[in-house]
């Protein structure tokens, strides 16, 4: 119990890094919709090695610190061409006409594009072929996309050339060849990210391998020729990759990245498992970007207060070292192994004049356990204990509440899970509080 305490405040007190510690997550791709973030990422597997990827993640928030995970959302199985079980690398999703586009490119076949009516999918190929293979070479990775102000559409790709196709604006063709980038921008290796803000065109990348840092160049024009401008953030030996997302969202500027400070709370050995992060940055009045440090030496402030008062799925957590998320088969994500001693943070809870109860959908095959609810540190007062008893099943699941105390205002949440059992207390679905 306490070396899991020390991970979470030796990892916690500076800068939430990464965004998510349940599962290895990598190459981010934010999209904003609707006053949401949703954060599409790539998966490196517990077990990885070199690059193990089968699937493409979801996970959302609207407050940049607690992110509720959605599961994967699109795996190598999506295409019926892929011929590899393996190599489901950098995507991005672009929202068009209410439609979403998954760009998916598989290492060694080409770039594939998946649709959906929804950003959470299902997403199906609609074209049941490759968008773009170069079968000479396995450059066609990292593709971005993004439409110009006057409808057209294009993607960019490449590592370490950058190539780009106009598409057409079903989304799923393009029109023309495929056009090599004459100059590179300096320092590029891969992941581009390309945009446009402010009548400026951005292409973001991973500066030259290894360690790779995030570069950045500025276009007139979304063909180029494309002048490096500097770092947003330099290269470390912090981490050896690096990845760049990057959006507007409430009125700020965040850049998404990558690193291995999760899998180095267990070891320095290297393996391709890595975890998602993300910054605050700032334009510069011509547009420039100012540098920021690595991650884990900036803070990543809450937008808003977290709504305790409605049903909060238990995916969500700011931080949640230790836990994982399985996959209900009706469809749905809830929390397991949940082990004596770990813990579940929400950041920023608007608790108001005061939270009366609390109500937990939890499952155990086991004896159960309990839930202290403690405010703003993992040893800090204790609100509530809610008791979680035998359900018959872990996939049994039955409402379990306690009375609170002294929650009012904002707070960090710290759900703390005791149980005699050291392993898998209990699963859990949802909770609310009233
Ligand atoms: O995640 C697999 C590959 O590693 C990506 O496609 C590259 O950008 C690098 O992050």
């Amino acid at each position: 119990m306490l070396s899991g305490l020390l991970a979470l405040t030796a990892t916690c007190a500076m800068a939430q890094d990464p965004l998510i510690q349940t599962k290895y997550t990598a190459d981010p791709a934010p999209m904003v919709y609707n006053d949401t973030i949703y954060l599409y990422t790539t998966h490196d597997e517990d077990d990885a090695g070199n690059f193990k990827m089968l699937d493409w993640l979801l996970y959302t928030s609207t407050d940049m610190v607690n992110w509720t995970d959605h599961g994967a959302v699109a795996s190598l199985k999506s295409f019926d061409w892929v011929e590899r079980d393996n190599g489901a690398w950098a995507l991005q999703v672009l929202e068009r006409n209410g439609k979403f586009y998954m760009y998916c490119p598989i290492h060694g076949n080409g770039i594939g594009v998946l649709v959906s009516d929804s950003p959470y999918g299902p997403f199906k190929d609609p074209i049941g072929k490759p968008l773009v293979w170069q079968r000479e070479h396995w450059e066609d990775i990292d593709p971005t996309v993004f439409v110009d102000d006057d409808g057209q559409a294009y993607m960019y790709w490449g590592n370490p050339n950058v190539y780009y196709v106009k598409l057409n604006d079903d989304m799923i063709s393009y029109s023309g060849e495929v056009v090599k980038l004459a100059k590179n921008p300096e320092h590029y290796q891969e992941g581009p990210w390309t945009y446009k803000r402010n009548g400026h065109y951005y292409m973001a990348f991973a500066s030259t391998c290894c360690p790779e840092g995030i570069g950045y160049a500025m276009s007139d024009s979304p063909t180029g020729p494309w002048t490096t401008r500097g770092y947003i953030m330099r290269p470390t030996a912090k981490t050896r990759g690096n990845h760049p997302g990057i959006i507007d969202y409430k009125g700020k500027s965040y850049v998404f990245g990558l690193n291995y400070d999760l899998m180095h709370i267990d070891t320095y050995k290297h393996h391709e498992r890595r975890s998602v992060s993300a910054a605050e940055m700032h334009y510069n009045a011509d547009g420039t970007i100012q540098e920021l440090p690595y991650f884990k030496e900036t803070t990543l402030k809450q937008i808003e207060p977290f709504n305790p008062y409605r049903r909060v799925e238990a995916e969500t957590m700011a931080w949640g070292y230790g836990l994982k998320t399985g996959v209900f088969d009706k469809g749905g994500i809830y929390v397991t192994h949940v082990d004596n001693g770990e813990t579940l943070l929400v950041r920023g809870v608007d608790f108001g004049q005061g939270a009366k109860t609390f109500t937990v959908s939890a499952a155990t095959a086991k004896q159960g356990g309990l839930i202290l609810l403690r405010l703003d540190s993992p040893t800090g007062p204790v609100v509530g204990t809610v008791k979680v008893t035998p359900t018959g099943s872990a996939d049994t699941y039955r409402l379990s509440s306690c009375d609170i105390s002294g929650a009012t205002g904002v707070h960090d949440l710290y759900l703390c899970f005791m149980g005699e059992a050291v392993q898998d207390l209990f699963n859990l679905d949802y909770w609310m509080f009233k």
